[in-house]
């Protein structure tokens, strides 16, 4: 790969993401894009930056001409809970978003595509624990929907013309560089920022719910492995499931207060509540660890600790 897109570089994967390829494949060969939100100065001033719409398809085509690409990376997507709030924004942005970006791919015959897809694609009748790589994907959100859908055009695009098309199922991502933005899993971040800021927080999940989870250095690296593997030793292409690790908030909790022993935790569950009780506590990725050799690094504890230390940085520099 010479030249990568990145869409939605300004998201809270995205844009750590874009620093991180800069470092692999040149600051001058990873274009960065966003729609609306300023990027930061670290993304603005290490490569090429523009403003526009993945919807739009003439404008994806435009700027993969300029800068002569030959990747996309679409990490562009509306989340499970403001897709709940607003089902056909998230399916317009998602599924115009993964077809534009697979079309102009086709047409300029580009050497890959990585497109995220999600936990969100399970729901009733999938094992809740450790949901296996094949199995029933009926999800309950419209996110959820469009990132089956997503899984199902990338094999079709694979199958059909050929293109190299690779994606994996991420966890809830929990970082503090950028915060996410209208998911379900948003709560493992903010409880990490309220516990440095106001030793307390409420959570709008109950306290035994238990999602996958995955610390961002290991996001990063298993992006970044998926998108250097040998796709002729590929069996699955844009549906790996990929595991790091599964907690309770009490856990968290419980994880936090070694750090800050007065961290006071309450509950106030709300419609996200739902949306992660059709989710699976864990999955099997027996699938990603054989084909391209995945493995985590971070558990619940050093990630913790690796968090709050950069969280208390930030604060002790007015920065939050
Ligand atoms: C969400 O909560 O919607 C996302 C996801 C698990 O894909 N973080």
């Amino acid at each position: 790969m010479k030249n990568i897109l990145v869409v939605g570089a300004v998201g809270q994967i995205g844009s750590e993401l874009t620093l991180e390829l800069r470092k692999v494949y040149g600051n001058d060969n990873v274009v960065a894009t966003g729609r609306k939100t300023k990027p930061s100065e670290k993304l603005l001033n290490s490569g090429h930056f523009e403003y526009f719409d993945v919807t739009n398809r003439d404008d994806l085509y435009s700027v993969c001409k300029k800068y002569n690409i030959d990747a996309i990376v679409n990490m562009a997507a509306i989340l499970s809970g403001v897709g709940e709030q607003n089902p056909m924004l998230a399916w317009n942005v998602n599924m115009e978003g993964l077809i534009n970006t697979l079309e102009v791919a086709r047409e300029m015959k580009m050497k890959q595509v990585m497109i995220p897809s999600s936990i969100a694609v399970f729901g009733p009748g999938t094992p809740l624990d450790c949901a296996p790589q094949e199995t029933v994907l009926k999800p309950t959100t419209m996110y959820g929907i469009t990132k089956v859908s997503g899984e199902l055009m990338a094999d079709y695009y694979v199958n059909k013309y050929g293109l190299d098309v690779r994606g994996l199922r991420y966890p809830g991502i929990i970082s503090h560089e950028t915060l996410p933005g209208g998911g379900t899993t948003d709560y493992a971040v903010a409880i990490y920022f309220e516990a440095v800021k106001n030793k307390k927080y409420t959570c709008f999940v109950k306290e035994d719910t238990r999602l996958p989870m995955m610390y961002m250095p290991d996001c990063l690296k298993a992006t970044i492995d998926l998108m250097q593997a040998d796709f002729s030793k590929l069996k699955h292409h844009s549906d790996f499931n990929v595991g790091a690790m599964s907690f309770s908030v009490t856990e968290m909790a419980e994880s936090i207060r070694k750090f800050i022993p007065d961290f006071e935790i309450s509950y106030e569950p709300d419609f996200r509540q739902a949306i992660a009780d059709s989710w699976p506590d864990s999955v099997d990725d027996a699938a990603a660890r054989e084909e391209w050799g995945w493995k985590p690094a971070y558990n619940l504890d050093a990630m913790t600790e690796d968090m709050l230390k950069a969280i208390q940085e930030k604060h002790d520099k007015g920065l939050i």
